[in-house]
């Protein structure tokens, strides 16, 4: 028999960092979680850059093989992980190419392009810079993106792409809890949804391992403004 493999994830308390620990937890594969947050000091030790030099998170170490870029992250544990009882990504051709499109929207339309904006120019405006033009015009941004999920939902479906759960659902909705968290407003057709996603086991306990809520070092206002998402009516 071969070794398990040991996967180590560096990374927690942001939203990305909790895409993984979600995609993780359906996968319903062990890992071991390494504390460490953004603008840390531990982030920008010699240690950590022998591992990640752009000194980022979340990172991941599957045995000898490493990798960063969260969505690259949970697409690869899609991959590699999936199984019968437990698959993230589509096996039919169509399906796999709607999950791939939805990765990069979240990715790139979703995260990048809007709520990144908003985060580095208005809390992060001391490091980044003042932009409240770029601030208002990301958040219309992607008020307007959301149109895709909008449409895609609209005829009842249970999740994004095909009759499964897939690891487009965990990228999409973690954008979409982070949008709550900015006080962005969702449309309300997007809330069943939504709350279909925080229902699940395995982002709940995601959420606890990316927050460590109750555990050493948890920041209980920090955690609580990510709870949005869980109290959805
Ligand atoms: N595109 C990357 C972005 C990674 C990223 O910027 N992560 C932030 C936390 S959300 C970080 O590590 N910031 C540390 C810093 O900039 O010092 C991903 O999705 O993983």
């Amino acid at each position: 028999m071969p070794e398990p493999r040991e996967l180590v994830l560096w990374g927690t308390e942001s939203t990305r960092t909790l895409r993984v620990h979600w995609a993780l937890h359906e996968l319903a594969v062990p890992y071991s979680v390494q504390t460490m947050n953004s603008r840390s000091e531990a982030i920008k030790s010699s240690s950590y850059s022998e591992i990640n030099p752009r000194q980022k998170i979340p990172f991941l170490q599957d045995g000898t093989f490493s990798m960063g870029e969260s969505s690259a992250i949970v697409a690869y544990l899609s991959y590699r992980y999936s199984n019968k009882t437990n698959r993230l990504i589509p096996e039919d051709i169509e399906n796999r190419a709607r999950w791939l499109e939805f990765c990069f929207y979240a990715a790139t339309e979703l995260d990048a392009t809007s709520l990144y904006i908003i985060r580095r120019h208005r809390d992060l405006q001391h490091i980044y810079g003042e932009a409240p033009a770029a601030v208002s015009q990301a958040a219309e941004y992607f008020k307007k993106q959301l149109v895709q999920v909008e449409r895609t939902l609209s005829d009842g479906r249970v999740f994004l792409v095909g009759e499964q759960f897939t690891s487009a659902d965990i990228l999409v909705t973690s954008c979409l809890a982070l949008a709550l968290h900015f006080g962005i407003d969702l449309p309300r057709s997007l809330h069943p949804y939504l709350k279909r996603m925080a229902a699940r086991p395995a982002y709940q306990k995601g959420f606890q391992a990316n927050f460590a809520v109750n555990g050493p070092g948890s920041d209980e206002g920090r955690v609580g403004d990510y709870r949005t998402l869980l109290q959805l009516q």
